[in-house]
């Protein structure tokens, strides 16, 4: 084969490489974004290289280049990066499969340097896992196109028939064709995917850095925790969620990024006066804090979907009155920034009593940006999902006759308020006790009535009462404790609740659709 032929096939190849290199990044960053926030392999590879530069190197590069050192050196990545994406597709073309073994070789690399970074996890690794597929996906499929064509227009050996002119054959025509299909679609991908998650990852870290810097003023009034307020036992949930530890839920895939300097709260439908609120007006009505458990209606009993928090915020009502709701309202349509919708009562969110709120802090700190930064609403006794709305801004004063939330045509009630319930923390049924004095213990809530007494059973025995915690509030869960003389052997426990008004959770079994699960928890322990 003439070099010239020799050189077009490589020059065809390398692009191959390029184009797969290109599909790793878009893939890995697309990966981070979803998955593993921050695990972008582009960044990581790029600290662990200024990691591994010897420290003269670095001083070089610095009085070299001065404050461009990062540039030169994510410009001298690039292109080292360029040049083995290349060479990676010629050997795929004319050594197969050692292209796709360089590729290997990177994706292991860049994976260990994302695990290996500090507080990382090993979800962190699937970025590079993703890209890497990915990648070597793309160049074998691209190799083996390149190489159809290619066969279909070998230059027939000396000796042949030298007038027969060598036209390119069937095979080849389709392998052309789906070589130049495949790394049109493949770049165009890239691209997009690429750019989109870096330009949403960008926003991400811009976002954050507001609330970061955000200083809300403080509240006017504060919850006060009476003593005894918090029970001493080992392996019970604490009784504030801390914010990294608070269950979450939501439909969004990415999380919405919202300026506060941009945030607006309209109250529009079925009112007086269309009103219009920025985050500026509600702090400056005043701050006051409410300790509220929050509950996921798909909790299952004995479930995790439920938290405890500190929320600061200023009351729905207040708001609500200025608009001026129409006498026949029935409803109101809470709307985030990303189109989730909420239906509650609109006597839930005007009664007096009860303390429904625009949230804009979580204990003692803005809204995480997962848990509706800038404002989220907050309603004492209501499951999340029709009351909750994160990114919240929009309140629209309707009827339920007319309007329906994101949940109600998928199966959950229009109206749901939190089923009472209680849940044994420890012992656990996966964790063996040893024989002897230890605390059953758990957590118990019946929003916003306040819980009045939890009851235990062990095995078959009576019911015992159980002490519990100085309740802070009728819209917090308490603390529960039974100490029990355990005996080894499989035991059965069995909690249940009564709210203020004495009524006691109900026994009977339902499932989470459409209004929540109910029935009292029963767990196996092993005792030693
Ligand atoms: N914008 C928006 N808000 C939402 C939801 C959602 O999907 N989108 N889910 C709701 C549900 S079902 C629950 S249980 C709570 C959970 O709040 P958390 O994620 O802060 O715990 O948010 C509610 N608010
Ligand atoms: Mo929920």
């Amino acid at each position: 084969m003439s070099t010239t032929r020799r050189a077009r096939w490589s020059m065809l190849a390398a692009l191959a490489g390029v184009i797969a290199a290109g599909a790793f990044l878009a893939t890995a960053e697309l990966t981070a974004l979803i998955v593993a926030r921050g695990a972008s392999p582009l960044e990581a590879v790029g600290a662990f290289v200024i990691d591994i530069v010897p420290q003269p190197l670095k001083e070089l590069a610095i009085s070299t280049f001065g404050d461009a050192d990062k540039a030169v050196l994510l410009a001298s990545l690039a292109l080292a990066a360029l040049i083995g994406a290349a060479i990676a597709g010629v050997l795929e073309l004319f050594r197969p499969p050692f292209g796709a073994v360089l590729f290997a070789i990177v994706t292991v690399a860049a994976g260990a340097a994302l695990v290996t970074r500090a507080a990382a996890g090993p979800l962190d690794a699937l970025p590079a896992a993703t890209g890497g597929v990915a990648a070597i996906g793309l160049l074998r499929l691209l190799a083996g196109a390149l190489r159809r064509w290619r066969r279909g227009t070998a230059v027939p050996a000396p000796g042949n028939d030298a007038r027969a002119v060598p036209g390119p054959d069937a095979p080849s025509l389709a392998g052309r064709r789906t070589f130049l299909r495949l790394a049109l679609i493949g770049t165009a991908a890239a691209v997009v995917i690429g750019a989109g998650s870096r330009v949403i990852a960008g926003a991400t870290a811009s976002i954050a850095a507001i609330r970061e810097a955000l200083r809300l003023p403080a509240p006017r009034s504060r919850v006060t925790i009476p003593a005894g307020a918090e029970l001493d036992v080992p392996g019970i949930s604490p009784l504030f969620t801390p914010n990294a530890d608070f269950y979450r839920v939501d439909t969004a895939l990415t999380v919405p990024q919202v300026d506060p300097a941009t945030w607006r709260l309209v109250i529009d439908g079925m009112v007086d006066r269309r009103v219009e609120f920025t985050f500026e007006d509600l702090l400056a009505r005043g701050l006051d804090e409410y300790a509220v458990t929050l509950t996921c209606v798909s909790n299952e009993v004995g479930g995790g979907l439920v938290g405890n928090a500190l929320w600061q915020g200023v009351p729905v009502r207040d708001l609500l009155k200025m608009a001026g709701p129409s006498a026949d309202a029935d409803m109101v349509l809470s709307r985030s920034v990303d189109g989730f919708t909420a239906s509650t009562p609109l006597e839930a969110l005007t009664d007096d009593g009860l303390d429904a709120i625009l949230a804009v802090s979580m204990n003692g700190e803005p809204l995480p940006l997962e848990h509706g930064f800038p404002v989220r609403m907050v309603v004492p006794g209501l499951y999340g999902y029709v009351s909750a709305t994160k990114w919240v801004t929009r309140l629209t004063v309707t009827r339920f006759d007319r309007d329906e939330a994101y949940w109600t045509p998928r199966g959950y009630s229009a109206e749901a308020p939190i089923k009472m319930s209680s849940r044994i923390d420890t012992p656990r049924v996966d964790t063996p006790v040893d024989a002897g004095t230890i605390a059953i213990a758990g957590m118990a809530w019946a929003q916003p009535i306040g819980v009045g007494r939890v009851e235990v059973r062990i095995d078959d025995g009576d019911w015992q009462k159980a002490a519990l915690s100085a309740p802070v509030g009728t819209d917090t869960w308490v603390q529960w404790m039974l100490p029990w003389e355990a005996s080894a052997g499989i035991h059965n426990l069995t909690v249940r609740a009564y709210d203020l008004n004495g009524e006691q959770q109900t026994e009977e079994r339902a499932p989470i659709a459409p209004d929540g699960s109910s029935g009292w928890q029963r767990s196996l322990v092993t005792v030693r």
